[in-house]
């Protein structure tokens, strides 16, 4: 049980560059450092949505606490994707780490760098698959809807589950 301090936080994770399941991995031992990490859904394959031609993404979901406010916890994400190698190409382009901050509690923000909840999480099967994986009740704050509602609205031809076995 969080004590009154920690808020549960629900944050997106893709890598198309590399190894991108070991990237997953190094991302969530980082997140680790200030992130008490709940739940973890399954490694998914999934089409390059926005800028098609680029590598296959892989994409995962997690829940945790944290202690941050969400601008400090932006901060936190940002200085791992930089020290893993990001590099900012251009937007919905290829990348080592991505870490996107989608729930914040119930918490609404609104900054020129910021938005929670994440402005186009509701329309992206590869958030909502993972996300539907472990919280498919949860409703989206600001809404009256479930996230499995959400994902059976959407197109998610081509998203594929991976075995969390096999090694790519
Ligand atoms: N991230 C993007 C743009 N397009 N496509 C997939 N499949 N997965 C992503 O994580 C992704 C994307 C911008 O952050
Ligand atoms: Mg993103
Ligand atoms: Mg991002």
């Amino acid at each position: 049980m969080a004590n009154r301090d920690q808020t549960y936080v629900y944050l997106a994770l893709g890598s198309n560059l590399g190894d991108r399941r070991e990237n997953l991995h190094k991302a969530l031992k980082e997140l680790s450092a200030q992130v008490s990490i709940k739940k973890i859904s399954s490694i998914y394959e999934t089409p390059p949505w926005g800028y098609v031609d680029q590598p296959v993404f892989y994409n995962m979901v997690i829940c945790g606490y944290t202690l941050l406010n969400p601008v400090q916890l932006l901060d936190f994400v940002k200085t791992i994707e930089h020290e893993m190698g990001r590099i900012n190409t251009f937007r919905n382009g290829p990348r080592v780490i991505d870490i996107d901050i989608l729930l914040f509690g119930e918490q609404k923000v609104n900054l020129e760098n910021l938005e929670i909840p994440h402005p186009r999480m509701l329309e992206r099967g590869f958030v909502l698959q993972p996300l539907a994986e472990i919280e498919p009740n949860l409703v989206i704050p600001g809404t009256k809807t479930r996230v499995l509602d959400f994902l059976q609205k959407i197109d998610q031809t081509g998203i594929q589950k991976l075995d969390s076995e096999k090694n790519n």
